[in-house]
């Protein structure tokens, strides 16, 4: 791996006032598409370099077109409502979307979903600000050189766009990774071809509307064989801390987009209180030398 920092923040923040005792230098580029790309020629390269544990990009979609949305989802049964908590349905995660994770097992029926996601998406957002472009988009713009399009096989098929994923109370991720080679094994899928994965995620909602909210903790720790059986044992937090391993804890309110590696080990603490914790995301398939993006869910 190349050295962090080279690529550099041209007017990189002066860190001399963190006198914290654990100097954390690994810092987010942020928070606005303007911004980030004065500072990085190449936002997306520096990712994969893991430079910079994210890029985010804050109220980058209107909280109250959150709050049309949820209310949208709800209406049409896509989503349980959180208040009612004598439900029979006790599932911990809904998806609204179509997940290669899950589904990708049977690559027919994984494409056959995918389209009634591309159907429903199609009017899903009527009347408000389509956030599945804003993912598109902001990519696009932090990808000097580079077409962003959906994921698709050779006889042009399309993978899901975009997932909405709801999280109730107790819901969390370990510490994992996502990507298609070094944990999936997708070997018969088009995106296999890429060196690098990253997430996008837009925050539509957090949980825990009066407390700190549910947030996503990224480790200074890019996935390797020799690190995968402190995930497999689930002893990541104590390899973490005797190695000194860094992390950013990502802490998202409504309406912000964020962009990581997800070869970095990452994880989302247990969802507290009935509010849910609604993200939209996707995965993003990227090699330097490719002049293709491709997005996925
Ligand atoms: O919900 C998040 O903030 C991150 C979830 C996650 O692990 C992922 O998208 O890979
Ligand atoms: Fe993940």
């Amino acid at each position: 791996m190349r050295e962090f920092g080279t690529q550099g923040p041209v007017n990189s923040k002066d860190h001399t006032e963190v006198t914290m005792n654990a100097i954390n230098n690994w810092l987010p580029a942020e928070p606005d598409l303007e911004t980030v790309c004065k500072t990085y020629s190449d936002p997306i390269y520096a990712l994969s370099q893991a430079e910079v544990p994210a890029i985010m990009l804050r109220n980058a979609y209107s909280p109250s077109q959150c709050h049309g949305l949820i209310h949208r989802f709800t209406n049409m049964g896509l989503m349980r409502d959180e208040a009612d908590t004598n439900s029979a349905d006790k599932r911990t995660r809904i998806d609204i979307g179509t997940s290669l994770g899950n589904r990708g097992g049977d690559k027919t029926k994984f494409l056959a979903h995918a389209q009634t996601t591309e159907h429903l998406f199609n009017f899903l957002f009527n009347g408000f600000d389509d956030p599945v472009d804003l993912i598109y988009d902001s990519l696009t713009a932090l990808s000097p050189g580079k077409e962003v399009k959906v994921a698709r096989e050779s006889d042009g098929s399309r993978y899901g766009p975009a997932i909405f994923r709801v999280h109730y109370e107790t819901h969390s991720y370990k510490p994992h990774i996502d990507h298609v080679k070094y944990r999936e094994q997708r070997t018969d899928y088009e995106v296999y071809r890429f060196e690098h994965q990253f997430a996008g995620v837009l925050c539509v909602q957090n949980a825990d509307e009066n407390g700190t909210g549910t947030q996503a903790i990224l480790h200074r720790c890019l996935w390797s064989e020799e690190i995968q059986p402190h995930i497999a044992e689930e002893t990541f937090d104590k390899y973490a801390a005797a190695n000194g391993v860094e992390n950013y804890q990502v802490d998202l309110n409504q309406g912000d987009l964020y962009f990581f590696n997800t070869r970095c080990i990452h994880e989302v603490p247990p969802v507290q209180g009935t509010r849910a914790r609604i993200v939209l995301a996707v995965f993003i398939g990227y090699s330097p030398d490719d002049n293709e993006i491709y997005v996925w869910s």
